[in-house]
């Protein structure tokens, strides 16, 4: 079994290390046992404009429920991030940016420039309406601008809500919407892969139903776009006359910073909002204690912008501690496999940080694309955003670490703003395939998902934490209801995650994946009930269930079981029309891999669609289906299981 091979912490490490195992122990304990004293310390990491003399004043309790750290302190998280480090470090570099093609001339962003630039944006965002509150929306690809765009943001207070820039029209009308923001930041034309993506034909589909009073339009690929007079106008020529100085607003520490959509188990994705004190301390320290960051390292974080890892450790937690932040507009397989060693030695990368789905369609690949690569300035590894297999992690360790960097596993979510539970290198003996020990202040705990009884020792169950952290959100935006009833009604008096977990013997935590209907497929977060309601908006589609499925690359898959309205001719084409139909409605990454048809859905009695049943027919498991007895009607099943596609 995995979970007997340890992986010691290095000895260099343990030496060396900001975080050693002892340290760990006694920081991690003063965090549970004197949390006042530990927060008062750690927040002095984060520049206030006013110190904040209370600290968490949040309770889980329904009577008395709400989330809020540092409340009377107040602060400016772009000034944190660019404005105190000029001093020091105004020609240091601040943003490395790889662009997709490695033909095309790369960037190199000192402190000094990217505060010029952030302040002349915001100057711009203001000479264009923009106050204190207002959401904007940004629809931008991985370009310096999008990170100039989010300063430029929490510069003057607004709040950004960025929307992957793999979204369809319609996912980003929705989002437009939510948070009624009326102005759109995008680009021409996004570019992965060699692949390029219309993003402002994008904006234009999706302003069609939710019009907005200002576009403005990065030049990015030069593409010939159509602009609308007196809608759109173009990023350079907003910012030509602006000022490289622009005052940072004064913020409280609970005013909005942010909000970014995700997907739960059921209705639309949650504008999970977070806000700027607590999130700025929760995004430094982690990455700085995490990543074991030291002044002049470079780091790279290879996720996108559009997801939590690219807000929390592509910009506010490297840029608050003054690193080198590397950004990356390509993919890991353009123009060739070897691609990510490639820019790792390029720019002597010392930290790499990535999805496993990344690491198991290169793994695929073979070991020859990283061998002829160097490696040798990589010093440490990381993975987020899905459980990572053990056959996955002992290759991301052999082959492309060499055997010589530790991996940390990161475990967290939109909701916690960041790591939650993870090893420090310097302090936690690894097991592949575990996210290890938690963070400082966290408090994790493993309940019986049926009874909502507290597991102690070795134990399996559903994971749950039982107190407040400063990273995490504190709303749904405009609705607090639903942030109450999503995380805190299961297990009342903790935060539910929606993911299973086990602890071993020796207290190692390992995340088993989502117990709710959401789905991962690479790294991507998706609920069924939205794909779901993709589907039945086609008119000839009558009913859909979606499930997850086992996939090597993906993690999990998108298996799609359908009924077609009365009278409609299951077709190989109207097949494949429902698959791009999903795939326009959403995006790219919600395409199902299989869709069956199913003239009915395994029910109960009471018309409950059996899920369990459909994830089984969905995972090939079909041995064993467990308690058939409630089926309303149990031909259903061996009609799905007689038509399994492929
Ligand atoms: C950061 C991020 C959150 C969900 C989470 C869990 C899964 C993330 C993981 C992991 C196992 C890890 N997840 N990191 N599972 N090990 N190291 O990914 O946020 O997009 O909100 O997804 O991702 O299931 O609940 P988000």
């Amino acid at each position: 079994m995995s979970e007997h091979v340890v992986h010691p912490v290095p000895e260099e490490w343990a030496k060396n290390a900001l975080i050693d195992a002892e340290t760990y122990a006694e920081k991690y304990r003063r965090s549970v046992e004197d949390p006042d004293g530990f927060w008062r310390e750690e927040a002095q990491r984060i520049d206030w404009i006013k110190p904040f003399t209370k600290v968490n004043e949040s309770s889980f309790d329904e009577d008395d429920f709400r989330v809020r750290w540092f409340e009377d302190g107040t602060l400016n998280l772009s000034a944190n991030c660019l404005d105190r480090h000029l001093p020091e470090k105004a020609q240091d570099v601040a943003i490395i940016w790889e662009p997709d093609d490695p033909n095309t001339p790369n960037r190199i962003i000192t402190y000094s420039q990217l505060h010029a630039d952030t302040c002349r944006f915001a100057n711009a965002l203001k000479a264009n309406g923009v106050k204190k509150g207002d959401r904007v929306t940004i629809y931008l690809p991985m370009v310096p601008e999008a990170a100039v765009a989010m300063l430029a943001c929490a510069r003057i207070g607004a709040v950004h809500s960025i929307v992957f820039a793999g979204f369809s029209p319609e996912a980003l009308c929705g989002r437009i919407q939510d948070c009624q923001s009326d102005i759109v930041l995008t680009a021409d034309e996004g570019l992965r892969g060699g692949k390029k993506v219309p993003l402002k034909a994008n904006v234009d589909a999706a302003l069609e139903k939710v019009p907005v009073r200002r576009v403005i339009v990065l030049h990015h690929t030069g593409a010939d776009v159509p602009m609308v007079e007196g809608r759109d106008v173009w990023w350079y020529d907003e910012i030509e006359e602006q000022n490289a100085q622009c005052e940072p607003e004064e913020m409280g520490a609970e005013d909005p910073l942010f909000i970014l959509y995700t997907s739960g188990s059921t209705g639309k994705p949650k504008g999970v909002l977070h806000t700027t004190g607590g999130y700025a301390v929760w995004t430094a320290m982690t990455h700085e204690y995490t990543f074991d960051y030291r002044p002049n390292q470079v780091y790279w974080c290879a996720a996108d912008i559009g997801w939590v890892t690219g807000h929390s450790y592509v910009v506010y937690g490297p840029l608050a501690n003054g690193a080198i932040t590397l950004m990356f507009e390509g993919v890991p397989n353009y123009p060739d496999f070897s691609r990510f060693w490639q820019v790792v030695d390029k720019y002597q990368v010392e930290i790499f940080y990535a999805a496993p789905t990344a690491l198991r369609a290169l793994m695929r690949e073979g070991d020859e694309w990283v061998k002829k690569t160097c490696r040798k300035s990589l010093r440490l590894l990381g993975s987020v955003g899905e459980p990572i297999n053990p056959e996955a992690w002992e290759w991301y360790h052999k082959v492309v670490g060499d055997g010589r960097c530790p991996i940390v596993d990161t475990w967290w979510q939109t909701e916690t703003g960041g790591h939650m539970i993870t090893p420090l290198p310097g302090a936690t003996d690894l097991k592949p395939g575990s996210a290890s020990m938690p963070f400082f202040g966290v408090q994790p705990a493993i309940v019986d998902p049926a009874s909502g009884e507290v597991l102690e020792g070795a134990c399996e169950g559903a994971l749950i934490i039982t107190d407040s952290w400063p990273g995490q959100m504190r709303t749904v935006y405009g609705d607090h209801e639903r942030f109450f009833q999503t995380y805190f009604s299961q297990y009342p008096g903790s935060y539910f995650t929606g993911d299973g977990c086990r602890r071993d013997e020796d207290g190692y935590y390992w995340i088993t994946g989502r117990i709710d209907d959401v789905i991962n497929v690479s790294g991507h977060r998706m609920g069924t009930a939205e794909i779901e309601s993709a589907l039945v908006e086609h008119d000839k589609v009558a009913e859909a269930a979606v499930v997850g499925m086992p996939h090597d690359i993906k993690g999990q898959g998108i298996y799609a079981y359908v009924t077609t309205t009365a009278g409609t001719e299951d077709t190989e084409e109207l097949r494949q029309d429902l698959i791009q139909w999903v795939r326009r409605e959403i995006g790219p990454i919600a395409t199902p891999d299989v869709l069956q048809f199913a003239p009915s859905l395994p029910k109960t009695r009471s018309g409950k669609i059996m899920r369990r049943i459909l994830r089984k027919i969905a995972a090939n498991d079909t041995g064993n289906l467990g308690d058939t007895s409630t089926l309303a009607d149990p031909d259903v099943v061996e009609h799905l299981l007689a038509n399994r596609p492929g």
